[in-house]
């Protein structure tokens, strides 16, 4: 009887961790449909900074980053611009639109004439959002970018 009723606990407890568990996957379910495949979201990797009128491409390496694993993100100049920025201080800022668990900041370094390079690492499955910032001349300018992140 005693033996029994700690089964049966131990039983209900490993319940509400799959419930657990589960409610947290469905949540992942339902954010990936809904996120653009990565061919799509070709068109929005020319971004501006508009206080600076500066017009970047950025890409991803892998096209589309590994979670719990070091991706690059490069943030590309056009070549005539490339000698004016290369003291400019570039800084990436990851986050996850669907869900509140805090912002993890990264410096990109300029690595060749024209591109700054940040190492970036998902945690999670998912939609994220990578703010990224220019500082020159004592002004600032952030654009967003998206992307998904997978297994
Ligand atoms: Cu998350």
């Amino acid at each position: 009887m005693k033996r029994a009723s700690v089964l049966s606990m131990l039983f209900f407890s490993a319940l509400l961790l799959l419930s657990a568990c589960s409610s947290h996957a469905g949540h992942l379910a339902q954010d990936t449909p809904s996120s653009p495949p990565s061919s799509s979201t070709a068109s929005s990797d020319r971004l501006t900074f508009a206080e600076f009128s500066l017009s970047i491409q950025v890409a991803l390496e892998p096209e589309t980053p590994k979670i719990l694993k070091e991706n690059e993100l490069r943030i590309v100049l056009a070549e005539a611009e490339a000698d004016q920025w290369k003291t400019a201080k570039v800084s990436v800022t990851l986050s996850m639109p669907s869900m509140d668990h805090g912002e993890v900041q990264v410096a990109a370094e300029y690595i060749e004439p024209g591109a700054f390079v940040a190492k970036i690492i998902p945690t999670m499955i998912g939609e994220w959002k990578a703010d990224i910032t220019l500082e020159a001349d004592g002004k600032s300018s952030t654009v967003s970018y998206l992307f998904s992140a997978e297994p």
